[in-house]
């Protein structure tokens, strides 16, 4: 298992030059802007600051990867589906996603943040199409079910699950709030750690 304590932040790469070289295997964290990537990781990690949480969204476009006890990378890439983001800035999101994943052959695992409270729609399919495309395992995580109540939580799993064409048990009922999911997404994600 990775010991939490040992997450650190590693780099934030603005372009294709800046991705990481390593041969370590890379836990990608992908989804709109603002359903909580940085929240999920924080939670995950069992820190606060560890990635920067946002109050406005889609401002940044980085690829920012965090060193797994020397275990794993784990990726964070920008959200995308952030309406007030210009034609060009759309554009080089592209470029960096599709040459993230022209070059990276060290993908284990990807997860898939949508928020739980909406239906995902094209961009996230388009999201789940490039981890499909390299065959690399997808957990689908539904954040934010802190928002819901008990009794919309299964809906909520069927109508992610359903409009991804996933399985059921491929949708995780997530919070980062409240930690809800956590260990269970944790211990999916050490399962693909170097040398075990
Ligand atoms: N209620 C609730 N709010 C959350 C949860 N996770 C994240 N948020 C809030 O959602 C907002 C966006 O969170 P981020 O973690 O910055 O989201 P992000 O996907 O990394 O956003 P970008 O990096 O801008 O694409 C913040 O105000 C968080 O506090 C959750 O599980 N429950
Ligand atoms: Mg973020």
């Amino acid at each position: 298992m990775i010991n939490t304590n040992k997450i650190t932040f590693i780099t934030s790469a603005a372009d294709i030059h800046g991705f990481v070289e390593s041969d370590l295997p890379q836990v990608v964290f992908a989804g709109k802007s603002n359903v909580g990537k940085s929240s999920v990781i924080n939670s995950l990690a069992n820190q606060k600051n560890l990635a920067r949480v946002g109050k406005t969204p889609g401002k940044t476009i980085h690829v920012n990867y965090f060193d797994a006890e020397g275990k794993e990378l784990w990726v964070d890439l920008p959200g995308y589906g952030y309406a007030k983001v210009s034609f060009e800035e759309k554009k080089r999101w592209a470029r960096l996603i599709e040459g993230y994943f022209a070059r990276e052959q060290n993908i284990a695992l990807g997860v898939l943040i949508v928020d739980a409270r909406h239906e995902p729609g094209e961009l996230d399919q388009n999201m789940l199409e490039y981890f499909r495309e390299t065959g690399t395992p997808v957990a689908i995580v539904a954040n934010k079910c802190d928002k819901l109540k008990k009794s919309e939580l299964d809906e909520a799993r069927t109508r992610v699950a359903t409009t991804l064409g996933v399985g059921e048990e491929s949708v995780l009922l997530y919070s980062a709030e409240k930690r809800m999911g956590r260990d269970e997404l944790f211990r999916l994600i050490c399962t693909f750690e170097k040398n075990k």
